[in-house]
């Protein structure tokens, strides 16, 4: 009797161990843990060209979805080399007009242009603090237009 009770025990414990893992491994993971949506639009206004808004704030070790958002009919990028230097990249996905995947890339972003009204989004974990870091869209003639911002990380 003594020795089943002993073997329910074990039994209970590797079974919430086996069940508490991947709980545990989840909170390990700064990629996945508690991601804040950060929406940066990008467009045109009376001929000036702008990234709505012009200066985003990140905090390290917090993920983020950044979420670059095209509304304009000719297309753009984000470029900001100080940036991506300071960043864990998860991935970045592409979802159709009706929210069906497109494409998922993995792998360590340099620069993201972005199609004519249509949206990306970019899954980062700053690693890196960081202060009045240039963001551009490089297309020519953008950043004379306009389009340039900074980005801080605290
Ligand atoms: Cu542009």
């Amino acid at each position: 009797m003594r020795i089943q009770i002993v073997k329910i025990k074990k039994l209970v414990t590797a079974s919430l161990a086996l069940i508490l893992a991947p709980m545990v491994y989840a909170e390990g993971d700064l990629s996945r843990a508690n991601v804040q949506t950060v929406v940066l639009e990008m467009g045109t206004t009376d001929g000036q060209m702008y990234f709505k808004p012009d200066h985003l704030k990140f905090k390290t070790g917090q993920a983020y979805k950044i979420v670059l958002k095209n509304v304009d009919p000719i297309k753009h990028e984000l470029e900001a080399h100080g940036f991506v230097e300071k960043i864990f990249t998860r991935k970045v996905e592409i979802a159709d007009d009706k929210g069906a995947l497109v494409a998922e890339i993995k792998g360590n972003i340099r620069e993201i242009e972005v199609g004519p009204r249509t949206q990306v989004e970019w899954f980062v974990v700053p690693v890196q603090s960081g202060a009045d870091i240039e963001m551009v869209c490089a297309l020519e003639g953008h950043k004379e237009a306009g389009m340039h911002g900074l980005i801080t990380i605290e």
